[in-house]
């Protein structure tokens, strides 16, 4: 390997640097400008002055890979901070990958992100990966990206259904796998456990001998240190960086090759619009190149490059070259679709892209036909809701969009229910107004029988509610596999139509007050497992259009729970509470004490209206029936029948059959 003959000494940031080494094109020098100082490698240059043949081998892929929560986007912030990425008195937010503000308001990951610390002259790219279920398919496309993974699991909680899942792919993938055991600190944690449980999955995975031998590192990614063996002197991330450039191979690429890169990940920037994201996998490009985008037709369309882009730190930085090995963004594109193949010669072969897992539920995303369309937002046309839904197709290779056979009406297939109602707040906050129906799951047709998908469902519950649980569990047709009793808890494992979860979470919080703990994954499709009743209330809708009324409220929460206060606007078919029967009760929010000539208006003060529930955008999701809408706009979360007026309800319901 190439290595620089004289090593350059301490500089600081912008001042320049010539370094001389030997390529096998002999002597040859190059002039960088320092960029910053980082720890442990003196400094950091910018990726694109390094000769490209010397690049490759020293770039490291990683994609950090766990079950949510375990601590992914936490352990990233501690990685650029080793890595030098803040500077000394900087202050930085926890989890500054989670950039988007629903990332921050949910404490969680949606999208994967690629960052890169530079870190004894090695560049070390970084991708950090959404943890739940539902954004399986951010993480599936993002191994194509690297060359290794760290599985991130908590020391407390164990392996999780959704490491399982992450795992696999990686395995499956050939990629080399590190393991870091979070979360050492938490009372209780039991990381020799864990380290038994995750080599128990890897067994399980049908890893091969060279992934079985991963190294274990043991931390707190929240204090900031990883240790090789329990009982070493806490210190800092050193540990994990070390074993990261021991462990993951530089990227096998050619640099001698034309260029080529398989696109990864979309992102979208305001001034050039696409960038295309992923790993360079022969060549270099420049800025202003004229490459070819291959799609998956096989259509081939020239293209100018006209940016290029490295991630560092917490920055996007501009860059001349992308060189074979690293992770870049392009720009340049009208159009583009993860998947495709970009090259620099119009005959090259486009690359193959690994087949995610499809879609299992469905929803209607349809235009706001109430009366109250327009107050909140200013996006309510049907041809702005299918811009939208269509922009949203190319940059998330799980959700599905198609036209459906009634017009304003679009059907939305993804992984689970959060996937959408993440999609439907990203909308409101962009303005749109838009009505969301109850998911459906997606059946196939095998052999000529219906077949739905399954799902294995992991819980662990308070021992004294096992019995309610099981019940609602055997209604939603879940079949138990295993059940362990611990000294205050019992895990259960179920096979369980994806039909049976919609909902479930609820009535699990409920049953155990919040204490239960779930997590699934898609099983596979197997026939139809009959009729199942998930909701068994139904519900109080408006007769009337207008203000509720705390006179009128007050009645009505005698016969069920409220969803609205008084003073709310409300219109007919709005569901304005909850009948702990099972039909539809129709009711007059708006109706107003008679007024007799003694007593006056403001009678209704001593009223006492029992709080109302209000569901979040998820929950009312999963809560509506097959014919009732959640209205969404920016500043409200409404539930309603699809239908709005009485009678035709009554027409749909008889040409249904009902
Ligand atoms: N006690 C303790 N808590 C931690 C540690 N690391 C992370 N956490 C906490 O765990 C929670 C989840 O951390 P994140 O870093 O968001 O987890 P994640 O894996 O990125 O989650 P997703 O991206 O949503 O899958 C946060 O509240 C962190 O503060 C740790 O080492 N010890
Ligand atoms: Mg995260």
């Amino acid at each position: 390997m190439n290595r620089p003959r004289r090593k350059p000494k301490y500089k600081i940031p912008g001042s320049s640097l010539t370094w001389c080494f030997r390529s096998p094109k002999g002597k040859q020098s190059v002039n960088f400008t320092v960029w910053a100082v980082g720890e442990g490698s003196s400094f950091i240059l910018p990726p694109s002055s390094f000769p490209s043949f010397l690049m490759s081998q020293n770039i490291r892929n990683l994609a950090i890979i766990a079950h949510v929560d375990h601590g992914k986007t936490t352990l990233v912030d501690q990685l650029l901070r080793q890595g030098g990425a803040f500077r000394a008195n900087q202050v930085v937010a926890e989890r500054v990958m989670d950039s988007m503000d629903l990332e921050r308001e949910k404490g969680i990951t949606i999208k994967a992100k690629n960052t890169s610390v530079l870190w004894r002259d090695k560049i070390i790219n970084i991708v950090d990966t959404p943890g739940h279920a539902d954004f399986g398919g951010e993480v599936e496309r993002v191994m194509k990206m690297v060359d290794g993974v760290m599985l991130v699991v908590d020391a407390y909680d164990g392996p999780q259904a959704q490491t399982r899942f992450v795992l696999r792919k990686a395995l499956s993938q050939g990629l080399l796998p590190i393991v870091f055991i979070n979360k050492i600190d938490r009372e209780n944690s039991n990381p020799k456990k864990v380290h038994d449980q995750v080599l128990e999955l890897f067994l399980e995975l049908h890893a091969n001998e060279e992934q079985f031998n991963a190294p274990f590192l043991y931390g707190s990614a929240r204090d900031g240190y990883a240790v090789r063996e329990l009982g070493d002197e806490p210190k800092d991330m050193i540990p994990l960086l070390e074993t990261i450039l021991l462990r993951i191979p530089p990227p096998k690429v050619d640099p001698a090759a034309p260029f080529t890169m398989l696109v990864s990940n979309i992102a979208w920037d305001d001034y050039v619009g696409r960038i295309a994201i992923g790993k360079i996998l022969g060549g270099e490009v420049h800025g202003s190149d004229l490459i070819y985008r291959v799609s998956k037709d096989g259509t081939r369309e020239r293209i100018k490059v006209t940016k290029i882009f490295e991630y560092s730190g917490t920055h996007t930085n501009d860059s001349v070259v992308g060189v074979a090995g690293n992770i870049v963004g392009l720009a340049g594109f009208s159009d583009l679709d993860i998947g495709e193949t970009l090259c620099g010669k119009e005959e090259q072969p486009a690359l193959p892209f690994v087949e995610i897992d499809p879609p299992t539920i469905r929803m209607e995303f349809a235009v706001n036909d109430g009366p109250f369309v327009g107050r909140d937002g200013k996006l309510v046309t049907s041809r702005q809701i299918r811009e939208r839904l269509e922009k949203e197709q190319k940059g998330n290779v799980s959700i599905q969009v198609e036209e459906s056979e009634r017009a304003g009406v679009y059907y939305v297939s993804a992984r689970g229910a959060m996937q959408i109602a993440v999609l439907v707040e990203q909308m409101r906050r962009e303005g749109f107004e838009v009505l969301v129906s109850r998911p459906v799951v997606i059946t196939k047709s095998i052999d000529g029988k219906t077949n739905e998908p399954f799902e294995n469902l992991w819980l662990e519950l308070p021992e004294e509610t096992l019995g309610s649980v099981m019940k609602v569990l055997s209604a939603r047709k879940g079949a138990i596999s295993n059940m362990e009793t611990h000294p205050h808890s019992v895990t259960i494992e179920a096979v369980i139509p994806t039909r049976g979860l919609i909902g479930f979470e609820f009535d699990l919080m409920n049953l155990t007050n919040g204490r239960g703990v779930m997590s699934h994954l898609f099983l596979e499709y197997r026939p139809h497992a009959g009729e199942i009743t998930s909701r068994l209330t139904g519900t109080l809708v408006a007769t009337d259009t207008g203000v509720a009324t705390s006179y009128a409220l007050d009645q009505i929460q005698e016969r069920g729970k409220l969803f609205i206060t008084a003073g709310e606007d409300v219109y007919q078919g709005m569901i304005v509470g909850e009948n702990p029967r099972a039909d539809d009760l129709p009711i007059n929010p708006t109706r107003e004490k008679q007024l007799s000539n003694v007593r006056s208006k403001g009678e209704g003060k001593g009223i006492q209206l029992t709080p109302p529930i209000k569901l979040t955008l998820e929950r009312a999701i999963e809560y509506i029936a097959p014919d009732e809408y959640v209205e969404a706009t920016p500043k409200n979360l409404r539930l309603r029948k699809k239908f709005l007026r009485p009678e035709d309800r009554k027409r749909e319901a008889k040409s249904a059959g009902v």
